[in-house]
């Protein structure tokens, strides 16, 4: 049985070809910086989205054709949707997938029955997960759908909520570690708050920090190997989100003294709805040993919200390439499709066109960052930009051998600081646009 009779497996045929169901730029086995694009991107299909959004919004019902699902909340049907997921992952050649534990699996009559569902439909991903060698990111729990989690989950007022979500977490963290996921999420859904005249902040704080503890205990416990991250968003669906960005997420993690155990998974259109770019969030994290993954997709410039579309600016995905490549590439993250496919495109194939798009504009980005590097030419100017602090006194600043007494007599002996230079914003711009013609 196919659910995508009349879609081939999709293979690079290069920029010339004309082909939508074609990659123009993604060769998975091409080397770039000695590593294989494939390696390099660690492409990731969610299942949130392209399997179970159905393109409804808040002025109307889902628009979405997906003759495979019945539509039911049934156990059977969500077996058979994650062979259909199989499907689209590997004509995508997709390495990887994500999931939320009630994306997969339907919730029971009550916790038991719950775990019982998702265990009947784990069995399914791993046969899949074995047949056709795709593999597990990242998985989570969803913590912000059911209405039992309306003020919150690790950070409710209500401890029986708290209590209910850490027992959600653990079992989706165990089977997360049974379908070997390299990676595991928390995106803070409702952890948050709506006014601060009803809210506790500190002990609300507090009890995120314990959560996260038990989370850590927990993967001690059972040999859970893989990484976990922190999803940050400043809004949405609280009007304050409390890891709202990776600056407050780290600030976080060193008050609660969870460094260790926490990386981030920084997403695009949650860094613009923070007043950041991308590239901020990424060199933010990144620059302080935190850049565990990536959720690839962008907003729109006009709309205030989370729109999650698919990337195709390659502006951006150069920008994001440049700072992963910078700091050692993405493993065991990836770059996650976290996009979905506008109300208006119903269709089944409209889900193929979407990645395809994804995937090149990801990988082009990758071609023109490898680019940029290889030259030097903006590692130069960088470099050259801060040679003050290579000899001299810049040297013994940074070698912390200058007090302020130190400094108070160097300018006095010399007067005035050396002449500034231009930060040629400009110029810069100009080059990287040469770099987006070239390659
Ligand atoms: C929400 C969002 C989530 C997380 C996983 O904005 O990005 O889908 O990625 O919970
Ligand atoms: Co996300």
């Amino acid at each position: 049985m196919t659910a995508f009779p009349d879609i081939p497996k999709i293979e690079y045929e290069g920029p010339q070809s004309n082909n939508p169901l074609a990659f123009r730029w993604y060769n998975p086995e091409e080397i770039v910086e000695g590593k294989s694009m494939r390696e390099h991107l660690r492409f990731s299909i969610v299942y949130w989205h392209t399997f179970r959004g159905t393109g409804s919004d808040p002025f109307g019902p889902g628009t979405a054709v997906r003759p495979w699902d019945d539509g039911s909340d049934s156990v059977a049907n969500a077996q058979n949707r994650a062979r259909v997921a199989f499907e689209l992952f590997e004509k995508l050649q997709s390495p990887y997938y994500a999931f939320h534990d009630r994306d997969v699996a339907p919730e029971g009559a009550n916790l038991r029955e719950t775990n019982a569902n998702f265990d009947a439909v784990a069995d399914v991903l791993e046969e899949e997960q074995q047949r056709s060698g795709v593999k597990l990111l990242w998985g989570t729990a969803n913590m912000f759908s059911n209405p039992r989690f309306m003020h919150g989950a690790a950070t409710s007022c209500n401890a029986d909520v708290f209590a209910y979500a850490a027992a959600q977490v653990k079992k989706a963290l165990e089977v997360t570690m049974r379908l070997g996921g390299e990676n595991y999420v928390f995106w803070g859904g409702r952890e948050g708050y709506q006014n601060l005249f009803n809210t506790d902040m500190k002990r609300e704080l507090d009890h995120l920090g314990r959560f996260f503890h038990l989370a850590v205990d927990y993967a001690k416990e059972i040999g859970f190997t893989g990484n976990f991250l922190i999803e940050p968003k400043p809004k949405e669906p609280t009007k304050h989100q409390y890891d709202s960005d990776a600056a407050a997420c780290l600030n976080f993690l060193r008050q609660y003294d969870l460094m260790d155990h926490f990386k981030l998974n920084i997403e695009a259109n949650h860094a613009t709805l923070a007043g950041h770019s991308m590239m901020h969030e990424l060199d933010y994290a990144g620059s302080q040993g935190a850049l565990g993954s990536i959720d690839a997709n962008r907003g729109d410039l006009l709309l205030g919200w989370d729109t999650d579309q698919f990337p195709t600016d390659y502006y951006q995905t150069t920008e994001t390439m440049l700072a992963i490549l910078k700091y050692g590439g993405i493993a065991p993250g990836g770059v996650n499709f976290d996009a979905k496919v506008r109300r208006e495109s119903f269709e089944p194939i409209d889900l193929f066109y979407a990645h395809i798009g994804g995937m090149d504009a990801f990988a082009k980005g990758l071609k023109i960052a490898a680019a940029i590097r290889a030259d030097g030419e903006l590692q130069g100017l960088v470099d050259a930009r801060y040679s003050s602090w290579n000899s001299g006194i810049g040297a013994k600043i940074e070698a912390g051998a200058a007090t302020f007494a130190d400094l108070e007599a160097y300018m006095l002996e010399k007067g005035e600081p050396t002449a500034n230079v231009s930060g040629r914003q400009e110029m810069l711009e100009a080059l990287i646009n040469r770099y987006l013609d070239r390659c």
